[in-house]
């Protein structure tokens, strides 16, 4: 009985890799409208432990970076995050006018019901990578223009 047990717990431990740590949800991608080629993610993250989010990549992009947009004297502005926190327990949104998954060099244009791939570099606390994979949805391309960006 108590073999039995240990072997349970073994198996268990097993199926836990560290990336089931991190959950993402409601990814999804803003459409493109005619030749542009850059474009934004946006999902909710969550951590069970501390993690950071340390880079991006998508087989849609040539390149894709984690940014971040914030008002600046009136002017929106962009830039690069190479290191997002993600607090134990805590939800970080990833959403229009805050942090963002910006791709660029997009291979095709991306319209509504398209899915796109994408692969999130998760350090985790013992300094580990590990690579989450999302499939985000692409959403239509409505106030695309009004959000465009500026780096
Ligand atoms: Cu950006």
């Amino acid at each position: 009985m108590r073999a039995m047990r240990l072997v349970l717990i073994a198996a268990a431990a097993a199926s836990l890799p560290a990336w089931a740590q991190v959950q993402v949800k409601s990814a999804w991608v803003r459409g493109t409208v005619g030749a542009q080629t850059t474009t934004s993610a946006y999902m909710e993250i969550s951590s069970a432990q501390a993690a950071t989010l340390v880079g991006a990549e998508s087989a849609a992009a040539g390149m894709a970076e984690v940014h971040e947009m914030r008002m600046d004297k009136n002017v929106m502005s962009m830039r690069a995050t190479p290191r997002l926190e993600l607090p134990a327990g805590k939800t970080v949104d990833l959403k229009p006018g805050g942090y963002h998954v910006m791709l660029m060099d997009l291979k095709k244009p991306l319209n509504k019901g398209d899915s796109v791939p994408l692969k999130l570099r998760i350090e985790n606390k013992d300094k580990t990578v590990s690579t989450v994979e999302v499939t985000a949805e692409v959403r239509d391309a409505a106030g695309a223009a009004r959000a465009a960006h500026q780096h």
